[in-house]
């Protein structure tokens, strides 16, 4: 193929050219908007914008009031799992839970606020999947920023019609069962709140939460901290988890295959990946490395449609 003529090369680098030499240009916002002198948003009722925010938003809350998941947390071990979860079962209706205005938990950084992202290999695999640019460095990769990473995949979880982000919403509780048979607790969904009214419990008057049933809770919430590792504080809290191990001190080579190795069904319903599940294992922690993330929450994935499928042959599908 013939190599760009110059004009070519310069429409890339700059449309408006072609523009001034009066063939027809390819048409960009700055094409478009020239004369802001007579510029004009189409009419608006503030009633209008309401409206189109509170229906679609009170149609979800109906619609994903029965999930068949929800994960709590959406950080990079959370929406990874969602990202294999929604593209592997576009049947299946995943509503992810996000205490932050904001999803993405601690992936917009490197580690220390420095920009880029180390992933040791075979994480990588993951990065060609979603489409993440990086450099080769043998060992490991490293994306040149985290914010590249986790926007990529939020993007990506994002369009897929069959996840609903409900951020800036905690998991206050957890929806429990017992086995009539058994006893055994099992999780069934979880309880929800505005993250600022759950922050407000102890200095208002009672505000009661919601609910949304499911047959498997994915809880990737991240370590310890004011929000953090709650379903496995929750589960042990009320019988569900034997005990907890509490996240262990810095250690990469060891951290990173414990928790791909440790990402697992804790208690009927309930898989826990990420860091939270170095709360459960007492695992170390790994610092500013994230293939642990992103393959905690493939294998997560494949954890939840394992026990989704064996609640549906139980039948207990319906909670
Ligand atoms: O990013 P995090 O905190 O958790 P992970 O497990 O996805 O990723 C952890 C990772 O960023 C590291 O910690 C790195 C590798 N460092 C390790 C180390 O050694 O320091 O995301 C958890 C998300 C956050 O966005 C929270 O806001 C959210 O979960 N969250 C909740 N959302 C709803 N309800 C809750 N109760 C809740 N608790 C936490």
């Amino acid at each position: 193929m013939a190599p760009p003529t110059q004009i070519e090369t310069l429409v890339q680098e700059s449309p408006r050219v072609i523009h001034l030499s009066g063939s027809p240009a390819p048409s960009t916002c700055l094409d478009q908007f020239g004369d802001w002198e007579n510029f004009k948003f189409a009419p608006i009722r503030e009633s209008i914008v309401s409206r189109a925010m509170t229906k679609r938003y009170f149609a979800d809350l109906d619609k994903y009031a029965e999930s068949d998941i929800v994960v709590v947390g959406a950080g990079s071990a959370g929406l990874s799992a969602v990202y294999v979860l929604a593209k592997t079962r576009p049947d299946l209706k995943i509503a992810v839970i996000e205490a932050n205005v904001s999803p993405g938990g601690g992936c917009w950084l490197g580690g220390q606020l420095f920009s880029a992202m180390v992933l040791r290999k075979p994480a990588d695999a993951f990065l060609n999947e979603i489409g993440v640019a990086y450099d080769d460095e043998g060992d490991y990769v490293v994306v040149k920023h985290a914010a590249l990473f986790m926007s990529t995949l939020l993007s990506k979880v994002l369009n897929f019609p069959n996840v609903k982000l409900f951020n800036a919403t905690a998991v206050e509780d957890l929806i429990t069962r017992r086995d009539p048979a058994t006893g055994e607790l099992r999780v069934a969904g979880v309880v929800t709140n505005w993250t600022l009214v759950t922050m407000h419990h102890d200095d208002h008057s009672c505000m009661d939460p919601n609910t949304i049933n499911a047959s498997v809770v994915l809880s990737s919430s991240g370590h310890d901290g004011p929000f953090g590792a709650f379903s496995a504080k929750r589960a042990h809290a009320i019988g569900g988890l034997p005990k907890l191990g509490g996240m262990r001190g810095l250690d990469m080579n060891t951290a990173e295959d414990a928790i791909v190795k440790g990402t697992r069904e804790v208690c009927p319903g309930l898989v826990i990946a990420g860091m939270e599940i170095a709360e459960v294992d007492g695992s170390n922690r790994m610092g500013p490395t994230f293939g642990a993330m992103a393959l905690s929450g493939v294998k997560a994935a494949e954890e939840v449609l394992r026990v989704y499928e064996e609640r549906k042959k139980q039948n207990e599908y319906h909670g």
